[in-house]
């Protein structure tokens, strides 16, 4: 993405941000918001343009497309510096605290001065925050979980911003001559949810030039430690990168190394111990003789050892060792597996492409079948009314003969009322062909309302697939509490799929509570929630997320042709 468009859609957030901060206009929050992801989204740089060039972009009208000429102009949108000189930046911080909405961090600020986690930390400790409005002991006890949850998160990346910059690195080291491989490792290729650092290796037998043009690279800021095996960079993005170079022969046993898990190597080599073998970065070697056994592929490494090879993203120590000893590991789910997708928005409701642009885009990516899922009414802020959606019913009618070869669905997301109950009556319901359904509201709900309300969902007849079911998003807000064992079963029974959804700050169901949903015999929706073209993308971190869970293509409901998806639609048991 254009440095502008990244740089332009940071400042359209904090606009909203600061709006909602300041109690400012809930719809004009929205748009900014929309726009932000709209600019991203955009193909071309938006630096170069004028405002009729500007209110090409989709969602931008007359008064955005302003504030983005005033960015172009001057580098900042005027309102945003204004609004900056009243909030201190601690304050927007404090909203980042998952359970503090911007209303209460500028309560927190305006009675007690606190302008940053920090402060605000100590305060709690010192129990300053008794006796303020609306800060009762379990609203401090859920602030106090809050910051605990923004520091796991804070060090580490998303999936997507490190994919980015790994695929960059290895783009420009594979190029590089004297190269023979490059791959990343580590967590990312075990297809962990965040990242610590990005870890990438090459096979050379002349490191040094590959290191210098390393530490060369336009976005390294820092150099962090050199050497001709490994060298550590911070870059522009804020993430270290860490790039070992082996001689090609080690190649099978530095990836299988520097892949981990930690854990998961620990077993490997234990299990090369009991076998008279040493395991080490640079081969599999025979404990007495030192001679080398084997190490230029990850496949020959297993081998030795007496197992298959382990997909990374079951390389947790979980029972991947196990399961490879009895040559029972699961075929995990892949992207091209997947038919279709359940879960998806347009600019009907928050999506910021058009159905038309959508719909094209799916038949782009090969699918055979499209559904169309946008927000039904309960989300206020939507504006969705029964007129709205039947007009798009029939639209989609029409834009069905034009794709012979996909499928489109009419669907809808709906909300997931505090007991269970969702928008629309049985009669209107009738009329979608799949109905995802979701969280989006009273997420603080104790266990037993949680699990109740969503078991209430799933015998829903007309919900198909419970959307991002614990309705998370890292590092900002906590998971909901449920019984989740209670919820699956119910999930089972009732032919109600769970949702493993494709967003990097949510990737919901979580791979652990993914497993669970597995063994007490849930079925899934792999979906990417698009609610733009560029958004499709992120399916890989879904099905990512599903192989660490364990999931095969079976397991889940959108790699089945469409008769079999239809019958399941049907929830007749
Ligand atoms: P991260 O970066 O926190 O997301 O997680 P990883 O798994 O990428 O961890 P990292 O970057 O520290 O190391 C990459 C891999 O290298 C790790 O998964 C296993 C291997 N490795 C690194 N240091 C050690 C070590 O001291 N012992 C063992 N057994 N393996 C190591
Ligand atoms: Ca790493
Ligand atoms: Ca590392
Ligand atoms: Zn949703």
């Amino acid at each position: 993405m254009a440095r502008a468009n990244e740089e332009a859609a940071e400042l359209l957030r904090e606009l909203a941000d600061l709006l909602s901060i300041t109690g400012g206009d809930a719809f004009k929050i929205r748009a900014y918001e929309k726009a932000a992801r709209a600019v991203e989204g955009f193909p071309d740089d938006i630096s170069g343009l004028g405002l009729p060039g500007l209110r090409k972009i989709p969602t931008v009208g007359e008064a955005i497309a302003k504030k983005l000429l005033d960015f172009n102009q001057t580098g900042t949108i005027r309102q945003v510096e204004d609004l900056r000189a009243q909030i201190p930046a601690g304050v927007r911080a404090l909203t980042e605290i998952p359970t503090l909405g911007p209303k209460r961090a500028y309560q927190l600020y305006d009675e007690l001065g606190i302008s940053s986690v920090a402060e605000l930390s100590e305060a709690i400790g010192e129990e300053r925050l008794k006796g303020l409005k609306g800060f009762g002991p379990k609203s401090v006890e859920n602030l106090r979980h809050g910051i605990e949850l923004l520091a796991q998160t804070r060090d580490r990346a998303p999936v997507d911003v490190a994919s980015e910059l790994a695929d960059d690195v290895v783009a420009a080291i594979s190029a590089l001559p004297g190269v023979e491989r490059c791959q990343y490792t580590g967590s990312l290729r075990r297809r962990r949810e965040t990242i610590g650092d990005v870890d990438v290796l090459a096979a050379s037998d002349d490191p040094h030039p590959i290191m210098e043009a390393f530490k060369a690279l336009p976005f390294v800021t820092e150099i962090i430690g050199s050497g001709d095996k490994k060298t550590s960079v911070r870059t522009s993005r804020g993430l270290q990168v860490d790039l070992r170079v082996v001689p090609p022969e080690s190649w099978g046993a530095a990836l299988q190394y520097f892949t981990g898990s930690q854990a998961h190597n620990i077993r490997t080599r234990e299990i090369a111990v009991r076998a008279g073998l040493k395991l080490s970065e640079y081969g599999l070697f025979d404990a007495e003789s030192g001679a080398l056994v084997v190490s230029e592929t990850e496949d020959e490494v297993y081998r030795r050892l007496g197992l298959p090879w382990i997909p990374p993203p079951l390389r947790e120590d979980t029972g991947e060792i196990e399961a490879a000893q009895k040559d029972e590991l699961p075929r995990l789910v892949q992207v091209e597996d997947l038919r279709g997708d359940l879960h998806t928005h347009t600019d009907l409701t928050d999506g910021v492409a058009s159905l038309e642009e959508m719909v094209a885009a799916a038949a782009a990516r090969g699918l055979e079948y499209y559904a169309v899922t946008d927000h039904a009414p309960d989300l206020v802020m939507q504006r969705m009314t029964d007129e709205k959606m039947l007009a798009q019913r029939e639209r989609i009618r029409e834009l069905q003969k034009e794709y012979p070869d996909l499928t489109i669905l009419h669907g809808t997301e709906l909300n997931i009322g505090p007991d269970g109950s969702v928008d629309w009556d049985a009669d209107f319901l009738a009329g979608f062909d799949v109905c995802v359904a979701s969280v989006h509201s009273h997420f603080t709900q104790g266990r037993e309302e949680v699990t109740r309300r969503l078991i209430t969902a799933c015998e829903n007849p007309h919900v198909n697939v419970i959307g991002h079911p614990t309705a998370r998003s890292l590092g900002r807000r906590a998971p909901v509490d449920a019984d989740w064992d209670e919820v699956f079963r119910a999930a089972a029974r009732t032919g109600t799929a769970m949702e493993v959804n494709s967003f990097p700050d949510r990737l919901d169901l979580p791979a652990d509570l993914a497993r669970r949903a597995l063994r007490l015999g849930v079925r899934f929706a792999i979906d990417t929630d698009a609610h733009s073209v560029g958004n499709m993308r992120n399916i890989r971190f879904a099905v990512g997320t599903a192989q660490r869970a364990w999931i095969t293509p079976d397991d889940v409901i959108n790699t089945w042709p469409l008769p079999r998806l239809r019958e399941f639609l049907a929830k007749k048991g």
